[in-house]
């Protein structure tokens, strides 16, 4: 039997579905969740989707009958305490589904897990597929239907799909872009999707709050190790002097790698007093998920993030001496 004959056996078997993905999700996620929702209502199972926080603006297109929920303790404890599944998707590490993570455990239900990232310490899910030569969960999502229940590739789930792909791979870019999305990419415009519009969604529609945050982050670039490593800071000050909100930093990780003689980029965001979350971007020289996984995070080779406790100023120096060090390790090998 392969993964997707048994995840469908467990599909089959479930009254009650859970989809989900990580906090402060993204269009992968996001995309992936949109698509695998409508297979699973298509096969008249009750389903629900509960993300740990809200729906960012420019995906609200993905939603347009208001189906992704915020999880509220309060209004869902009931419902996720008797669910027949849960269905993870692109979810990195299963402790980024916050405090819905402890509710799935306790029910002892089938977990699936469906994900482009890897999981070099096992992990907790009854099903796992973890497939990290794919270019995005929503291209595994796109197999697995392809498999399953090909009569579901919609317009609207190729629209979901397409989303996700082209959000991971940098709209078709970065080194993890392959054959197979362009495939999709190519049937999505053929069965009519508008992807110059979906594009024009999710990028073009920066608010003036993330440019003026954006300027600031621009002044205050520095540059170690020969140029090849660009760090910034994202205080909670300069947030409110922007009028910005977490959600506008998105893609500045991203951005920062864009300079010329930059290997990688590193983000350090205040979250709260003593909590900040750093972002790792490398452009493919470098593989920074090793830093990540030192400060208990995780991700891919050249996309990665982690959660550090302690006062910003105390967590820059830490994050980049640690970064610096794992650079110098992989130019010793790479010598
Ligand atoms: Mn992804």
């Amino acid at each position: 039997m392969t993964d997707w004959e048994k995840i469908y056996k467990e599909i089959e078997k479930a009254d009650s579905i859970m989809l989900t993905t990580h906090e402060n999700p993204d269009g992968d996620g996001i995309g992936s969740i949109a698509a695998l929702f409508h297979h699973l209502v298509a096969k008249g199972k009750n389903s629900r989707i509960l993300l740990t926080s809200r729906l960012p603006e420019e995906y609200q297109f993905i939603d347009p009958d208001n189906k992704f929920e915020i999880f509220d303790e309060a209004k869902h404890t009931e419902w996720l305490r008797n669910v027949d599944l849960s269905i993870l998707l692109d979810i990195g590490n299963y402790t980024r589904t916050g405090r819905m993570w402890s509710m799935i455990q306790q029910n002892g239900t089938t977990v699936v897990n469906i994900d482009h990232h890897p999981y070099p310490n096992g992990h907790p899910f009854t099903i796992n597929v973890s497939d990290i030569n794919a270019s995005a969960t929503g291209e595994l999502i796109y197999s697995y239907l392809k498999a399953i229940d090909p009569s579901c590739l919609s317009k609207r789930v190729y629209e979901a799909i397409y989303t996700a792909i082209m959000t991971d791979t940098g709209s078709f870019s970065y080194n993890n872009t392959n054959a197979l999305c362009h495939e999709i990419a190519a049937n999505a415009i053929r069965i009519g999707v508008d992807t110059a519009k979906i594009h024009q969604k999710i990028y073009a529609s920066n608010s003036r709050s993330k440019i003026k945050l954006l300027a600031a982050v621009a002044d205050n670039l520095h540059f170690t190790y020969d140029g090849k490593l660009v760090w910034f800071k994202i205080t909670k000050a300069m947030l409110k002097k922007a009028n910005a909100t977490k959600d506008d930093v998105d893609g500045f990780t991203d951005f920062a790698r864009g300079i010329k003689g930059v290997e990688v980029s590193v983000m350090i965001f205040e979250k709260a007093e003593n909590s900040c979350r750093i972002n790792f971007r490398s452009k493919g020289y470098y593989s920074i998920n090793k830093i990540a996984q030192y400060f208990g995070g995780g991700g891919h080779s050249f996309a990665a993030g982690a959660k550090v406790s302690g006062k910003i100023s105390d967590v820059v120096s830490k994050v980049i001496d640690k970064t610096i060090e794992i650079l110098k390790e992989q130019d010793k090998v790479i010598d």
